[in-house]
């Protein structure tokens, strides 16, 4: 038969994992196979944290809160300093992270390796913007007059992370947080309390002070108890479109609190527009990589496949047999391509799902007992049929008639959402005509939708997607600053430099 196109092996996934990181080689350092059994021989992974009461959290908040002044007024390039040395902790304990990532999290060895190489790259990538961004900036003004304006930390800042990247998201916003001068609660996801504790202990080790870095664990009622609190000056937030909400709303609850800023990155209804021009091959590459890869648990995954119609039935082919080539199994095993999902709730939600659209199934592939979701390709007739957004490996497939690219894409942008899109075309004119029609935070041209580089892909959409900024880029920081202007009237003082340097 046709030999058909899957996603990398494992041995070239592991290779493949992208990054800027400029430490360590993590592939020479040591085999797959070294790591597969270093990471088998750590999977007890002992009890999780006990959940943080209401009152952990006042007390958590209220020690963030005294050691902020000192924090903020600590040198950058210290703040920067101990990011780096993050980043070596985190290469150095690599295995052991990984193993939390697997074992706790369910993730591939591959993706659990991406995990601390992105982690890792979000350390560096904000010690560098730190450094290069938060000295104070002497502004051209008035003859007779000093003018500098200065980025300092706002305070408490409330770090929320998800349990889909529990090390690399979790870490990106709060050392973001940090490096910008605040001290930072910060609460896992309650399905991954463990790798959070162990990523604040080597923080701590790494030189942030003890109480400018407090970690709280639980689910909505540690949550709500952090955003509630009005010594808390802002909100980092990953995670759903509904909580995101809630957390707008009690931030502006009490009439007496400070306005401060919400940073949310949330959910998407990610589509890949496939023209007759595509590469096939190519496509169904990529189609496999951002629709299955980490069992579709990524807010950037593609939930939503646009083909042209007169390819269609080649497209599903190809499919069909790519799929056929998934190992879905144990995330500890270096052969397994897609693990389990994340709980036995989400694996109710979606295996209901998935059962309840059976007779609109184009393929489904063998899993084994237990938490796992078979990758299945699902038609449906219109795009606006996919109306939520289905966490795991379950893609969707519609058609678009030739002459019609414009209105697809509107329909596209109508469901609200606006984080990824994937365009497959080889005429020119039609990428930039995407480019220009597209309403989303990330667009990606014939290649897959996932895996955005910390520095070269800035991260996040808008609208029901997320506020901005775009994690790991330029305007990131900056969030979690307050702006201070100092204009000094350097000829009423006699000229007098002294009141220039400001204590
Ligand atoms: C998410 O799933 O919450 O581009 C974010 C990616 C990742 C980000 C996904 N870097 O796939």
């Amino acid at each position: 038969g046709t030999r058909h196109p899957s996603i990398p092996l494992p041995a070239d996934l592991f290779g493949a994992v992208r990054g800027n990181s400029e430490g360590l080689d993590l592939q020479d350092a040591m085999t797959l196979e070294d790591t597969a059994s270093a990471i088998a021989a750590r999977a007890d992974i002992g009890a999780a944290p006990a959940d943080s009461t209401v009152e952990d959290v006042r007390t958590a908040i209220a020690a963030a809160d005294a050691a902020f002044e000192g924090w903020s007024r600590t040198p950058v390039e210290t703040r920067a300093a101990a990011l780096d040395r993050l980043a070596d902790l985190l290469e150095e304990h690599r295995i052991d992270l990984m193993a939390l990532a697997v074992h706790e999290a369910g993730k591939t060895i591959g993706d659990a390796l991406g995990e601390v190489r992105e982690a890792a790259d979000f350390c560096r990538y904000y010690a560098n913007q730190a450094r290069a961004g938060f000295a104070p900036v002497v502004l051209p003004g008035p003859t007779g007059e000093s003018n500098t304006l200065r980025l300092e930390g706002r305070g408490v800042f409330a770090c929320i992370a998800p349990w889909n990247f529990p090390l690399a998201i979790f870490l990106g916003q709060v050392t973001a947080a940090l490096v910008a001068g605040n001290s930072v609660v910060a609460k896992p996801a309650p399905q991954t309390p463990r790798i959070a504790l162990r990523a604040v202990t080597l923080a701590h080790q790494a030189g942030i002070p003890q109480d400018v870095l407090k970690l709280v664990t639980g689910g909505g009622e540690a949550g709500n108890a952090l955003t509630a609190d009005p010594h808390v000056m802002g909100v980092a937030f990953t995670g759903s479109t509904a909580t995101a909400k809630a957390i707008a709303r009690s931030l502006v609850a009490d009439d007496a609190r400070p306005i401060v800023p919400l940073i949310a990155e949330t959910g998407g209804l990610n589509a890949m527009i496939v023209d007759s021009t595509a590469l096939p091959e190519q496509v169904i590459a990529d189609v496999m990589t951002s629709a299955f890869r980490s069992a579709g648990q990524r807010c950037s995954a593609l939930r939503l496949l646009v083909v042209q119609e007169d390819v269609l039935d080649r497209t599903i082919e190809m499919l069909k047999g790519a799929m056929d080539t998934l190992v879905v199994g144990d995330p500890a095993d270096p052969r397994t391509d897609v693990g389990p999902v994340i709980d036995d709730a989400a694996y109710r939600k979606l295996e209901d799902y998935r059962r309840t659209m059976q007779d609109r199934w184009l393929h489904t592939v063998a899993a084994p007992q237990g938490r796992f979701i078979a990758p299945t390709a699902i038609r449906i007739d219109r795009i606006e049929d996919l109306t939520q957004e289905w966490f795991g490996p379950i893609l969707h497939v519609t058609t678009w008639k030739a002459g019609t690219l414009d209105e697809t894409i509107a329909r596209i942008n109508r469901s609200g959402y606006g984080l990824t899109l994937g365009l497959h075309s080889r005429i020119a004119g039609r990428c930039a005509h995407t480019v220009a029609a597209a309403r989303v935070g990330n667009l990606y041209v014939n290649r897959s939708m996932i895996g955005a580089v910390v520095g070269s892909q800035p991260f996040g959409g808008e609208g029901l997607s997320g506020t901005g900024p775009k994690a790991g880029g330029p305007h990131y920081l900056p969030r979690f600053a307050v702006e201070r202007t100092v204009s000094i009237d350097t000829t009423s003082a006699g000229g007098n430099a002294s009141l220039l340097s400001i204590e």
